[in-house]
């Protein structure tokens, strides 16, 4: 998956926006998806998976942040997601599948709060990144 220029800055520009509310919008693409793919709440026996759980709060906030830095890191994505394809792969050993599943929620999350800032570019440039951190996240399971 190759990001053009304009790929990386409207990828940029929206993880920008987004700011100070990983928090908000981590907890709230976490909670769309285990409640609309319930099968991806297998990976989670040790979380409350209630509304407003501060495990989902505090888990959402280290995933839009560690999208947010793979966004400062688009020309060496493979060295900025190291550590989690490991722990992806290895010890957690989430199914890929469940990688579309979060993503959807996410784009779905910046469609609700950031309505002007999903554009249709903008919009296939955030699936094209997301695509392109997945692979990397899954790229250690074989
Ligand atoms: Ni994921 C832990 C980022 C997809 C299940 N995950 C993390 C952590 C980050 C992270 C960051 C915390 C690591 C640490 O403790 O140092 N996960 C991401 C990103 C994506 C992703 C950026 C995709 C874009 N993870 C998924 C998916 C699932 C998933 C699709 C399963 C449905 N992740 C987990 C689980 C943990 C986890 C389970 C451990 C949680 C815990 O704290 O016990």
């Amino acid at each position: 998956m190759v990001l053009s220029a304009s790929d990386k800055a409207h990828v940029k520009a929206v993880f920008q926006k987004m700011g100070g509310h990983l928090e908000e919008y981590g907890a709230e693409t976490l909670e769309r998806m285990f409640v609309v793919f319930p099968t991806t709440k297998t990976y989670f026996p040790h979380f409350d998976l209630h509304h407003g759980s501060s495990q989902v709060r505090t888990h959402g906030k280290k995933v839009l942040s560690a999208l947010a830095d793979a966004a400062a890191h688009l020309d060496d994505l493979p060295s900025a997601l190291s550590r989690l394809s490991d722990l992806h792969a290895q010890t957690l050993r989430v199914d890929p599948v469940n990688f579309k599943l979060l993503c959807q929620c996410l784009v779905v999350v910046v469609a609700v709060h950031m309505p002007g800032t999903l554009t249709p570019d903008v919009h296939v440039s955030l699936d094209k990144f997301l695509s392109a951190v997945s692979t990397q996240l899954t790229s250690k399971y074989r």
